[in-house]
């Protein structure tokens, strides 16, 4: 493998990313911003035809940023025919959930199935898609071999979990450290020269389930550690306690806290999936992982809380949910960022209306969305709209203007925190979760 050292030395190696989301885009232009030629892959051809035509779909990489790399270094196929003209090829495809909500790895297998086809002496494959340890060696590995080469002699293969944080300002793919975990000495010590060409710290670990377990930890441990922050808010509610003032004096201790906020519920396409791959792996091994089914469950009944705190809001009112006008403010996972996926809005919004509440919603990010047969579109925020609300329910926190929104709504369930600095308004009218 010395000869591919040198072709990643020299930026000869030609670099295959497979799937280009919110992972594989950023990396692919980071690699073909070195100079690698980059060969990216994703069935999807409408991303095809997009970054081809420099414009991208994902936030954190600019249009301007692609232009120039088009056709030059960062050449796009919505297929794998050029698949074999790669020395080294990196798989980040969706790992969701299923219905039945445990693993579907059947985007890794479809990638994994293709390369197996064309897979040559001396090729470096690494997974980056987030997975249950035992993914790369058991499950990956033999579908390589079935090319008839041998994994670790002729060709390598590694584990690389992704660490993207969308809407980022600071941490980015090339200032994020990475880890990576091959299936032998060679494979892990190839990924991380590789990745050491465009991230400036790489932590090389002893195998792939290492690798693929850091990942699985990383996310556990936030969705576990939010879940308690949703469990204390619920409680410091019913004492009449300010939760969020709690959290701001316990950030004061300089060791030993981490601060997690209580929110509507836990969204994006991370945080409400990794942890189930985890808990699946334990219970195939006999061991319950109680801590992240309780988490689970008590994130996955934020949006239901949220819409009993709209109710409680409403009967001081002296109304019923039942043809009450209510507007939800933000309908993305997080703040300033153009992204739904598994977004606690949506989820408040389907209750809301099954309770026949009369929702509408105002996001900056999304124009419209389709849930069932029916089509919302973000209403434009004025005095007139925000006066005829009954409650205007502050789900995601963008970065708008709150003084505004406070002066012209009758009633506000601030479920994020952003109106604790607002001056001047009846504080009866606000509630925090
Ligand atoms: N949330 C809370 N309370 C908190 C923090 C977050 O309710 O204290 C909610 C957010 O509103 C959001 C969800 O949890 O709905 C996920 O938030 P997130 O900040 O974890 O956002 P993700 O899922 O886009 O990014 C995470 C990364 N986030 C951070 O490390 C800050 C990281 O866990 C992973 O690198 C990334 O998922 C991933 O790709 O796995």
């Amino acid at each position: 493998m010395e000869n591919l050292k040198k072709k990643i030395l020299q930026k000869k190696a030609i670099i295959s990313v497979i799937g280009l989301g919110y992972v594989g885009l950023p990396l692919a232009v980071e690699f073909a911003k070195k100079g690698f030629l980059v060969i990216g892959v994703d069935t999807d051809k409408e991303k095809i035809k997009k970054i081809n035509s420099a414009n991208s779909y994902i936030s954190d990489v600019p249009s301007a940023r692609l232009k120039p790399l088009i056709k030059k270094t960062l050449k796009c196929y919505p297929d794998y025919s050029k698949l074999k003209q790669a020395d080294v090829i990196i798989v980040a495809v969706p790992t969701p959930l299923s219905k039945t909500r445990s693993p579907d790895i059947s985007f890794i297998l479809k990638a994994i199935r293709k390369i197996s086809k064309t897979i040559k002496r001396n090729q470096l494959i690494i997974l980056e898609s987030t997975t249950y340890p035992g993914t790369t060696r058991d499950v990956v590995l033999p579908l390589l071999e079935e090319s008839g080469l041998k994994g670790g002699e002729d060709f390598l293969l590694a584990f690389s979990p992704e660490r993207v944080d969308p809407g980022n300002k600071k941490y980015k793919t090339k200032n994020i450290p990475k880890v990576v975990g091959g299936i032998n000495g060679e494979s892990t010590q190839l990924a991380g020269f590789l990745y050491s060409q465009i991230i400036e710290k790489v932590i090389s670990v002893s195998s792939p389930e290492i690798a693929e377990m850091t990942k699985l930890w990383e996310n556990t441990f936030r969705a576990v550690n939010i879940g308690l922050a949703n469990e204390m808010a619920l409680i410091c509610h019913k004492m009449n306690i300010d939760a969020w003032e709690v959290i701001a004096a316990a950030r004061t201790k300089p060791f030993g806290f981490l601060p997690f906020y209580p929110g509507p519920g836990l969204g994006g396409h991370c945080l409400p999936v990794d942890p189930l791959y985890f808990s699946y792996k334990a219970g195939l091994k006999g061991i319950e992982a109680r801590f992240i089914r309780l988490a689970d469950e008590i994130n996955s009944a934020m949006p239901n809380y949220v819409v009993e705190r709209i109710k409680k809001i409403l009967k001081r009112a002296k109304r019923a949910l039942c043809n009450s006008k209510i507007l939800i403010l933000g309908i993305t996972y997080k703040k300033n960022i153009a992204d739904i996926r598994e977004s606690p809005a949506i989820e408040i919004i389907k209750i809301l209306s099954r309770r026949k509440a009369r929702v509408s919603y105002s996001d900056p990010f999304i124009e419209k969305i389709k849930l069932g047969k029916r089509i919302f579109r973000s209403h434009p925020l004025s005095r007139r709209f925000l006066s005829q609300q009954d409650c205007v329910v502050i789900v995601t926190d963008h970065s708008l203007d709150y003084n505004f929104i406070v002066h012209n709504s009758p009633y506000i369930l601030d479920t994020r925190n952003v109106l604790s600095n607002i001056k001047g308004v009846e504080r009866k009218k606000i509630e925090k979760l």
